[in-house]
């Protein structure tokens, strides 16, 4: 599409939405501020750099053999510097403790440091964007029966506690190194097949557990802590230790962030209507941006009903202001760093579609009970040019509008990806 084209139906659309008394102008600088985190783990099927020796653990599960996946810690942050560099906007970069730079030696969970991230630091300071963490309790033979800080055995408990302090502290120091606040996220696979017995015992332990890890002292203003519960995984079918409730609970008590996920609960739950209920009591969020098709399958976002529910919560009462969007998902049967830019440029596009909402006057039908014109205006909005302000904004933020993208990505498969054996 030329520019000028892109231009003239901005300027259509700007009139459309102004009759309904919405500013676009003003809604793309609010837009332009919305960082959203990529995950790492799309660029490899969640393989870490590591070398134990051990395949994907946790009841995690990435299908799909699609070609010219990231080996090393170059290959990857060339392919989302790719990715970066075809989504509008300045965004972060969210890394797994087991994405640290060994350099071929073993260095265990509990004995990693800051050290083992400078390169990924050196990058994000280049590419001028913040930088996320997450512990990494799985893909471990520590963690091979399936429990890491509620497991019975208090050696195994104190080595995942060692490493959540290391991980504390090392998101500290990477948010200092760069200015800008991490969030690191603690999520834990523990859980099981069959019906326990004792699920107080294993829940008590994790308390346990994440109090001695919260006691370490490491500075909240550069590190935000976060904890990720879920209902259930492959091979952890009857009980989550880490539910919602119990983190639910935790977060509130502690007053940390609390992560929801949306491929986390019963396949007909969503995560919108819970953003309004959890900010009431934790002082703010992480979102793990998913999509579960059928069960939590980890299928790349797209912009669906679901995801507008999202968006929309996010900005109609400036629940934006308190949460930290990040996205989960792994798809390893398509190009992953079209995997990468899908997801995420959906995203702000569904934030995109909310902010041009006119909540006021919605409101105002809903406080007065006129459910007939919430109705019919929500429904009138969903063919309201919104695509044209998108292109726009993409435009004006140079990078490739509507499907020009997939050329780039085309072209670096062709010249990079598949040139990886
Ligand atoms: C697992 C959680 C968790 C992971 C990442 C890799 O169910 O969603 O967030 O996906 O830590
Ligand atoms: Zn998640």
């Amino acid at each position: 599409m030329k520019a000028k084209e892109v231009e003239r139906a901005y300027s259509w659309a700007r009139e459309r939405y102004a009759e309904l008394g919405v500013d676009t102008d003003a809604v793309l600088k609010r837009l332009v501020q919305i960082p959203i985190s990529l995950h790492c783990w799309q660029g490899d099927d969640v393989g870490g750099f590591e070398n134990l020796g051990e395949g994907l653990g946790g009841g995690l599960a990435a299908t799909g053999n699609y070609p010219g996946k990231a080996r090393t810690p170059e290959e990857l942050r060339a392919d989302a510097q790719k990715a970066l560099s075809l989504i509008p906007g300045r965004h972060r970069f969210n890394i797994h403790a087991f994405y640290g730079e060994f350099h071929g030696k073993k260095v265990d969970r509990d004995q990693i440091g800051p050290e083992h991230f400078r390169g990924w630091v050196e990058w994000a300071k280049e590419m001028k964007i913040g930088l996320d963490f997450n512990p990494t309790c799985f893909s471990h033979p520590k963690a091979a029966d399936g429990f890491t800080l509620s497991h019975p055995d208090r050696s195994i408990r104190k080595f995942w506690i060692a490493h959540c302090i290391a991980c504390r502290r090392i998101g500290a120091a990477i948010g200092r190194a760069l200015g800008k606040p991490v969030v690191t996220n603690i999520w834990i696979p523990d859980g099981m097949k069959d019906t326990p017995v004792d699920r107080a015992g294993f829940r008590a332990r994790l308390e346990e557990s994440l109090d001695e890890i919260l006691a370490a002292r490491v500075d909240r203003k550069w590190n935000l802590d976060a904890v990720e519960g879920k209902l259930f995984g492959i091979g952890v079918e009857s009980m989550t230790v880490g539910s919602h409730e119990f983190y639910l609970g935790y977060a509130v008590k502690h007053q940390i962030l609390l992560t929801l996920d949306a491929g986390h609960y019963h396949p007909t739950e969503t995560i919108a209507d819970k953003i309004s209920a959890v900010l009431r009591f934790v002082p703010e969020i992480l979102l793990h941006v998913s999509r579960g098709v059928r069960w939590d399958s980890d299928h790349v976002v797209i912009l669906n009903d679901d995801l507008l529910a999202i968006a929309q919560e996010l900005v109609r009462n400036d629940h934006l202001s308190r949460t930290h969007i990040g996205l989960d998902y792994f798809d390893a049967s398509i190009n992953r760093v079209a995997a990468w830019v899908i997801g995420a440029r959906n995203m702000i596009r569904a934030l995109l579609i909310a902010m041009l909402e006119p909540f006021e006057t919605l409101r105002r039908m809903e406080l007065e009970r006129d459910y007939t014109g919430r109705l019919a205006l929500l429904e009138e909005l969903k063919t309201m040019p919104a695509g044209a302000v998108w292109d726009y904004y993409c435009l004006t933020q140079g990078v490739p509008v509507a499907e020009a993208w997939l050329d780039e990505v085309r072209a670096y498969e062709r010249e990079v990806l598949r040139r990886r054996t």
